[in-house]
This record gives structure tokens, C-alpha cells and sequence, in this order.
């Protein structure tokens, strides 16, 4: 089989590159190795920046994402009990939109299987050749090995997949952070309150209460890395978050029943060689951020954005775009990093963590909070970077 692009991974990186080469006329092959059940079950992010929402729109994946997207203007710290508002829409009219991952990743799956075009699934990704001249993707599906020859081959296959490991010395222009902690997250069926949304710092470690749509609530409880999923009743859960997102008034998440647990631990990773002759890596296979920045999806979008601009440049024979996409990539992936790493600093409890390291927290959290140049700083990092194209 033969294509333009072969894209390994369906996730939102993939297959909103697909979509935008698409629209520029180039033709790609997704290949994915989980069933598309499993990929459209996948729940993951869902805070979008206003840059994801206006990418989403400018390639025509915004039908049901403005209908049912759900804006906010500011978010939320409860600290010391108290419940302290930061404003984070701008003078410009951006925010931030809540639309979970999963139902952008069934829009452009729904989209492309509309337009007929192709994405294989249960087609595992094992060997890359040809990288600095002919490019071939080995995969094997349905228990055969199979070839697909391609003019360039974009890695979207995330933290754990294969492209990587194919840029030479990737590992030693790679850079890793362990959190010591993880995240406990539910999916709760029960009506977010607008006023309940934002960040917990609480003595007992961090809570987050975010919605994934109107009828669905999406928590998350900063528990030890061996905690177990099943070591807290539903009753324990929801009586540990309100506990954690107190505030004076007093008022209580509203509870319903819980549809899924997961745990996952916070890291920080970044690959700053992204690109190797005619590979080129994007969204999670090149980087990892902790989710205290909401901003995994979004900077895989601001990636594949630049990382399309770059193919059809060199499709058309020039490199130029293609030989600075790392650098380019880098200026919006580090400070991004930086932030996400920044908030999980201040918002989580440390194990052995002493008193001076929780003024230190507060310091940050009160200038955040009650300075003007603090709260533009939370502002403009919480609404996200300008893309390089
Ligand atoms: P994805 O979504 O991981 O997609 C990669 C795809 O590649 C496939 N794949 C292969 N296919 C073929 N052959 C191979 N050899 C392959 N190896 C892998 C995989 O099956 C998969 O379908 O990466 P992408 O597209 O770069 O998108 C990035 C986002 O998914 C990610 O940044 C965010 O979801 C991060 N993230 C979260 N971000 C938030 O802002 N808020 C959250 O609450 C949040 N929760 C999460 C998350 C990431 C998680 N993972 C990756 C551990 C929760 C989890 C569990």
C-alpha cells in the first residue's frame, strides 16, 4: 500500500493532522494499533484552549463542539477554606472551553470515515525504514505483516510508542520529571456547578473539580503513587473531594453515580529532537505534561498545526519550515512545560514537605490570586501560547 503521510496513532494528534492534510490536499493513512471502540472510549483531556477551538473550527470540527462545548471566563482556588476567583477570559474574548477529548477524537473518526478516507485499526506500528530516503511503516494487522511505502511518516503515537525510538539520540535530548504522587480521577454522573470548577490546595493534597458536559463531572484526588483504585468506597471519594474543595459557604459537589476510575502518575517529559529526514514526531511521543495545566491536547494541536505547514512545504520541495520545526515546536512546548510543572508545585503536598516549603506554596498561590501581574500571569499561561503558524 502507498500514501503521502503515513500517521501512526488516532489520537488527537493524528487524526487532526490527517484532517488539515486532508484539506490542503494531501493524502495520509492512519494506523492504529488499539480497536476503535477502545480509541473512542479513551477519555483523557478535555479543557480546551481558545487556539484548540479555533483549529477545531477553521478544518470544520466544530459542529457539536459549539453546541456543546461549555465556555468559562475563570476558574477557581479553594485554599484555607476559602473560595478565591481568578478571571481568565481576556479583553480579546478568549477563554477556555470544557469538550472532552474523547468527543473530538469521535468527531474527526466520524468526519473521516464520511469522506471515505482511510484509518486502519488493530494495525500495530513495529518497524520505520527508509527515514533519509523511502519511507516504509511495517505493521502488522489481522496476524500479517504488512508494508505501507510513503512520502513521510508522522509519529503521533504517543508517551509509548514506536516513533520515537527511531530519531537518533533521542534519548539523550530527552529530559524526564516524576511527580511523586498520581492523580486518582472519576467520571461521575452528576451536573457539574459552574461555581464548584477549579483547584483545591488542601492540607490532605490537591483536588481538581472539572465537567466533561453538562450531566458529567470529572474529579480528580492527588493520592500516593501505589495508592489502589479500589482501596476508597464512592461514598470515601466523594466525601474526600468535598472535604478537599471546601469553602465558607459550605456548599457540596453535587454526587451521582461513579462510571470510571483511573490513576495515572504525573510526569514531565520532553524529546527536543522531534524531527529525523523524513520522520517527524508530534503531540505525546514528543512531550508529556503534568494535567495540572490542562494542557496535553492543546499542545499536541499546536504542534500538528506546524508540523502540517511543515509537510506541505516539503512536498512542494522546500525544507526550510521542516529543518526549524523542533525549535519552533520547543518555543511553545518548554514554557508550557514550565507552567504545567509551576502549578503542580503549588498545588500539591510533597511527602516530608516542611512548613517553609508550604509558605513558599502560598506565596505563589497569593500572588496569583491577589496580585494584578500575578493573576495576568495565570491568565495568559491558562489561555496558552501564540502558534508559530
Ligand atoms: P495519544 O492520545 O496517546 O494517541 C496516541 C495513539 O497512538 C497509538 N499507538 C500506536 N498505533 C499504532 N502502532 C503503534 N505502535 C502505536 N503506539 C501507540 C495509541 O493507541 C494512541 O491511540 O497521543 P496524542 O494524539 O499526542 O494526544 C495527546 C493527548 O491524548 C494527551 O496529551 C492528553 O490526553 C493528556 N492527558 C490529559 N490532559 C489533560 O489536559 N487533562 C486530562 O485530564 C488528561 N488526562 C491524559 C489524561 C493522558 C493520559 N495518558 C496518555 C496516560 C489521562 C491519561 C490516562
Amino acid at each position: 500500500m502507498k500514501t503521502q503521510i503515513g500517521i501512526i496513532g488516532a489520537g488527537p494528534a493524528g487524526l487532526l493532522l490527517a484532517r488539515i492534510l486532508q484539506m490542503n490536499g494531501i493524502e495520509s493513512v492512519i494506523l492504529e494499533r488499539r480497536s476503535r471502540d477502545y480509541v473512542l472510549a479513551r477519555l483523557r483531556a478535555g479543557v480546551l484552549e481558545q487556539g484548540t477551538v479555533d483549529t477545531l473550527r477553521a478544518y470544520g470540527v466544530n459542529e457539536r463542539l459549539d453546541r456543546d462545548g461549555m465556555p468559562h471566563e475563570q476558574t477557581t482556588f479553594y485554599w484555607n477554606e476559602r473560595r478565591h476567583v481568578i478571571v481568565i477570559a481576556d479583553e480579546a474574548g478568549r477563554r477556555l472551553t470544557t469538550y472532552g477529548q474523547n468527543r473530538i477524537v469521535e468527531d474527526l473518526i466520524t468526519l473521516r470515515e464520511a469522506d471515505g478516507l482511510p484509518i486502519l485499526f488493530e494495525a500495530q506500528v513495529e518497524a520505520l525504514d527508509g527515514l533519509t530516503d523511502r519511507p516504509a511503516i511495517t505493521y502488522v494487522q489481522d496476524g500479517a505483516r504488512k508494508t505501507l511505502e510513503c512520502d513521510f511518516i508522522a509519529g503521533c503515537d504517543g508517551y509509548l510508542g514506536v516513533s520515537r525510538r527511531y530519531i537518533p539520540d533521542a534519548d539523550a535530548h530527552s529530559y524526564l520529571h516524576e511527580f511523586p504522587f498520581s492523580w486518582f480521577g472519576i467520571l461521575a454522573e452528576a451536573p457539574p456547578k459552574p461555581e464548584k470548577r477549579g483547584f483545591a490546595h488542601h492540607v490532605r493534597g490537591l483536588a481538581v473539580a472539572s465537567a466533561r458536559s453538562p450531566r458529567q463531572s470529572r474529579l480528580y484526588l492527588q493520592v500516593d503513587p501505589d495508592f489502589e483504585i479500589d482501596s476508597m468506597s464512592d461514598d470515601q471519594i466523594w466525601d474526600e473531594l468535598d472535604l478537599r474543595l471546601t469553602d465558607e459557604t459550605g456548599t457540596p459537589l453535587n454526587r451521582g453515580p461513579i462510571t470510571e476510575k483511573s490513576v495515572a502518575r504525573l510526569r514531565a517529559f520532553v524529546c527536543e529532537r522531534m524531527q529525523h529526514g523524513k520522520l517527524a514526531i508530534a503531540g505525546d511521543a514528543a512531550h508529556i505534561v503534568p494535567p495540572s495545566g490542562a494542557k496535553g491536547l492543546n499542545l499536541a494541536v499546536g504542534d500538528v498545526r506546524l508540523l502540517a505547514e511543515a509537510i506541505g512545504r516539503h512536498l512542494r520541495g522546500d525544507d526550510d519550515l521542516l529543518s526549524r520545526y523542533s525549535e519552533l515546536a520547543l518555543q511553545r512546548i518548554w514554557p508550557t512545560v514550565h507552567w504545567s510543572c509551576l502549578m503542580s508545585e503549588a498545588l500539591h503536598v510533597f511527602p516530608g514537605q516542611t512548613g517553609f516549603d508550604t509558605r513558599r506554596q502560598h506565596m505563589t498561590l497569593d500572588h496569583w490570586i491577589n496580585s494584578e501581574t500575578g493573576s495576568r500571569r495565570f491568565r495568559e499561561a491558562m489561555l496558552g501560547l501564540p502558534y508559530a503558524v
